[in-house]
């Protein structure tokens, strides 16, 4: 069910606390925590707890807690110190944008010039 915790998503065992991360914030309904393989200088994950595929089931079915994912993405980017320098909010959507973790995640990047388009 939307929502619920699945037992086989890397990022739902982040949230239960069986696989490490290095965690920089956490709310009551996201948690944020250092990519395993950082693209810049600053990057930074942020989940919602609950289990969503991606982002755009994440806001169909809760449009208050896609909300908090993005609020969540400003604090994380004023903590890393990048809210002055500019910094990008990414959500992978889809194996052919190269999504590779099926649970809804927002990538903080920053710390370093971004080019555009990606790639
Ligand atoms: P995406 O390709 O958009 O699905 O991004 C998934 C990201 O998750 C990717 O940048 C690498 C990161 N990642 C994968 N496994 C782990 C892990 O075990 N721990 C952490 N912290 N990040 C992970």
């Amino acid at each position: 069910m939307a929502g619920e915790p699945e037992a086989d998503c890397l990022f739902c065992k982040i949230v239960a606390g069986e696989v490490p991360a290095t965690v920089v914030r956490e709310t009551a309904t996201t948690v944020a925590f250092q990519d395993i393989n950082p693209q810049a200088p600053c990057h930074v994950l942020i989940i919602p707890k609950a289990h969503h595929r991606d982002a755009a089931a994440l806001v169909a079915a809760d449009p208050a807690l896609a909300a908090d994912v993005l609020r969540e993405a400003g604090h994380v980017a004023a903590d890393q110190k990048v809210d002055g320098s500019g910094y990008r909010v990414v959500f992978n959507t889809g194996t052919g944008a190269g999504q590779t973790v099926f649970h809804a995640h927002a990538h903080v990047l920053g710390g370093r010039g971004l080019e555009w388009p990606p790639g």
